[in-house]
């Protein structure tokens, strides 16, 4: 095992890495930018090192000071937590070629599934439902149109280094397809630096639901259900729960040993998440994060499983302690992304915590990196923390998380607290009914 890991990241997750670390009795380093040296990472790590000035791109992101960092302190590995730096080959690539493990994939398999139209291929010849579209890459407006027409519309166009939503098309008259495909192929060559675009069948009203997925380098890979993430704002996931709503439970067995034997056929490492769409109960393969992600808490908590644990014993190269004969989900959970916003315009506000208390109690998990007298930053992404609750089914789940928004004081800023009340009110979202445009179409007529 691993005597000390370098925390590639900040906030809430990079604590969370850290109590997964001392848990397991490793030494932790924390790398910070000037704008984070009091942060509570910081704090709680037992080494840190200064990587740069507060923007990312000379911080965060800054790979040879990370790199640095690790070899002054004598790491042995490096978890890159979410966003950042965690889904880049390249790093990757060079944590393994100095000498520090990397806590998560193969540069290879992050490259693999980084390309949308490869990731597309790849996993439907290992047996993934995928949404019907051209064959790969498409060059040329005319091909993309003889396609479409095909296919029938309306159609989507997506750019093959894209995901999370950029260079998206939707195309819904013949007449418009060869102006919005040369739109979304400058859009994808200016974002990404590749105009590789491919195009699907467009689905109306699908939800987001995703399956999380283990494997380790002893040929073992599971799956440990999935995550209902339709309620979201720009791309931006403001609740997630599982199991999800509407999904029978044959379904969930069969889309989720789909995935498991799809990463195992791959020879994947590590944590990932298999993001499908789900309209009139069938899954769409849409991409795959090669991350632990941020809503990881809420499959903790029906697993009982530490997922930050299981990546670092993975990456050490042990095997996975998860066996799918013993793994239960047990209940229902939830968990609210708690932004420092204005809960009516969602523009950030960063600015000093003069009053915090944190929710507790039977089910109720704070992950978060506040604590009062706490500066956010305005440099980085305004979630201040997570509101995670447990119960035996979902309405006792959303009783919790009631009581729980209601517990939490985060005075001296506007936080979306009193937006997650709202929605938690909702006919629709208490019934389960809504699809991934749901929120936004609220929001028009509140
Ligand atoms: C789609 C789609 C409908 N049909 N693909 C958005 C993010 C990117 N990962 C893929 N996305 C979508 N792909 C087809 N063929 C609708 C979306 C989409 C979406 C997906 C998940 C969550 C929120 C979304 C919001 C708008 C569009």
């Amino acid at each position: 095992m691993f005597k000390k890991v370098l925390i590639a990241n900040r906030g809430e997750i990079a604590l969370r890495i850290i109590r997964a670390c001392k848990e397991m009795g490793i030494e932790t380093v924390a790398v910070h930018s000037t704008a984070d040296a009091s942060s509570m990472a910081v704090r709680m790590a037992d080494e840190s090192v200064c990587i740069g000035p507060a923007q990312s791109k000379d911080s965060y992101l800054n790979i040879p000071a990370i790199l640095s960092a690790a070899a002054l302190t004598g790491a042995d590995a490096v978890h890159p937590g979410y966003g950042f730096l965690s889904e880049n080959a390249q790093f990757a690539r060079m944590v393994e070629e100095h000498g520090f493990a990397f806590i998560g994939p193969t540069p290879e398999h992050i490259e693999q599934m980084g390309d949308k139209v490869t990731a597309k291929q790849t996993v439907a010849a290992l047996g993934l439902p995928v949404v019907p579209g051209s064959d790969g890459g498409v060059d040329t407006p005319e091909e993309g149109l003889k396609i479409a027409k095909n296919m029938g519309f309306p159609v989507i166009i997506k750019a093959a280094s894209g995901g999370g939503g950029k260079g998206m098309q939707v195309v819904s008259d013949p007449d418009d397809f060869e102006e919005r495909f040369v739109r979304a192929r400058s859009e994808a060559k200016a974002n990404f630096g590749d105009d590789t675009v491919y195009i699907e069948k467009f689905l109306g009203n699908p939800r987001h639901i995703e399956i999380q997925v283990f494997g380790d380098t002893h040929g073992n890979a599971i799956h440990l259900g999935e995550r209902d993430c339709s309620i979201q704002r720009r791309h931006q996931k403001l609740i997630e729960e599982a199991p999800s709503p509407i999904l029978p439970e044959d379904l969930r067995d069969e889309i989720g040993s789909l995935a498991a034997d799809t990463i195992r056929a791959m020879g994947y490492r590590g944590a990932g998440t298999i993001e499908f769409l789900y309209e009139d109960g069938k899954f769409y393969f849409m991409e795959m994060n090669t991350r632990i992600q941020v809503e990881h808490p809420v499959t903790e908590m029906i697993t009982g499983i530490d997922l930050i644990a299981e990546q670092i014993r993975v990456a050490a190269g042990e095997p996975l302690t998860v066996k799918k004969e013993r793994l239960r989900l047990r209940g229902h959970a939830m968990e609210i992304r708690i932004n420092a916003e204005d809960p009516d315009t969602f523009t950030p506000c960063p600015g000093t915590i003069t009053q915090f208390h944190a929710a507790g109690g039977l089910g109720v998990r704070f992950d978060s990196a506040i604590y009062n007298g706490y500066t956010i930053p305005p440099y980085y992404d305004s979630m201040i923390g997570k509101l995670i609750v447990h119960g035996r089914n979902r309405e006792e789940c959303i009783r919790r998380m009631k009581r729980a928004i209601h517990e939490t004081i985060v005075s001296g800023i506007k936080t979306t607290l009193p937006l997650h009340d709202w929605i938690l009110r909702q006919d629709d979202f208490l019934s389960g009914d809504y699809t991934i445009h749901w929120l936004e179409e609220q929001l028009k007529n509140r």
